[in-house]
């Protein structure tokens, strides 16, 4: 039988991408999109669309009995940048809406949860180069430690309330479809349009920040497949470490100079810089691999040719 979903955050970079997946793959009936205002007119006219609050647990409690939901995507968060500018709303919209779904399903109001976290959890004492599954996490940004708490609650109500929980730690995620919003690795999106655009581009990190980065056909395939794998290949409860692709904003821009011979970079680093040098260079995904059967398609010089091609 086909779960019945609601996506919170329907209308954000992945969320937008994931409701046109699962629509295919599910059917739209069975498919309810929802955020906090109607952001996206995609979302909003290809299916059940509703207006909620991620903070508020009797909205979403009173979708989830209305349209009998079996499984939550919880896609709603404030990314690194911004949570850094509002730390309290950070804490609050990160971590609480992660409560009202865990709730949820510990009350058995339904089955189970995907909640994404980030490489975010991981700190400037993390080894930077192929950053294994479990080693030190001591993050330093907002973002990170909401994320990182929201990892030990993840696998708290796993063990003592036996709560289906799946999640993914996200890398920088590129697409050309909806743009992102907030984060530190959004300059690998951007430099797209402003390539495309001006044939120029600024980025806010320096020249050889490495950066574990995906495409986002490979995140949403990985979303889909960890959601789907049998509860007993999910051997860790709190989230898989996920990688695709690393580089530095000089080896995506001499990517794209193959394609638009003008296009310049040049660099002028901000706050974001900061939370970038904390971050892995690249990430260990070997147990995502055994488990669930994790695979990537898309490297630095695939993922650059479709993105010209779609927004050229
Ligand atoms: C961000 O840059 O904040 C996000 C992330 C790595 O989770 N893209």
């Amino acid at each position: 039988m086909n779960p019945k979903i609601l996506i919170i955050g329907a209308c954000g970079q992945i969320g937008t991408e994931l409701t046109q997946k699962l629509r295919k793959l599910y059917g739209t009936e069975n498919v309810i999109a929802s955020d906090i205002r109607k952001l996206n007119t995609d979302v909003v006219n290809s299916g059940p669309f509703e207006v909620v609050n991620a903070l508020d647990f009797n909205q979403i409690e009173h979708l989830v009995e209305v349209h009998k939901i079996t499984d939550i995507y919880l896609m709603a968060a404030l990314l690194s940048a911004t949570a850094e500018k509002n730390p309290a709303f950070a804490w609050d919209l990160n971590m609480n809406s992660l409560f009202h779904v865990l709730n949820l399903a510990k009350a058995k109001k339904i089955q189970k949860i995907f909640w994404p976290s980030s490489i975010a959890v991981f700190g400037p004492t993390t080894p930077k180069e192929n950053t294994p599954q479990y080693t030190i996490m001591e993050p330093s940004t907002v973002y990170g430690i909401s994320k990182q708490a929201g990892e030990r609650w993840c696998e708290y109500y796993h063990n003592i309330y036996g709560v289906d929980v799946r999640s993914i730690r996200y890398p920088g995620l590129i697409s050309w479809s909806t743009p992102p919003g907030g984060g530190t690795t959004d300059y690998a999106v951007d430099i797209f349009y402003k390539a495309i655009a001006d044939k120029k581009y600024e980025c806010f990190l320096s020249s050889e920040t490495k950066m574990p980065m995906m495409y986002m056909d490979d995140a949403i395939e990985a979303t889909i497949n960890i959601m789907k794998a049998p509860a007993e290949d999910i051997k860790i409860h709190s989230s898989y470490n996920l990688a695709a692709m690393s580089f530095t904003p000089t080896q995506i821009a001499a990517e794209i100079k193959k394609h638009i011979p003008e296009f310049e970079i040049t660099y002028n680093p901000d706050f974001r810089q900061k939370i970038a040098d904390s971050w892995p260079a690249s990430i260990d995904d070997a147990e995502a691999r055994k488990d669930w059967g994790w695979q990537h398609t898309f490297d630095l010089e695939s993922m650059t040719k479709d993105m010209l091609e779609h927004l050229g």
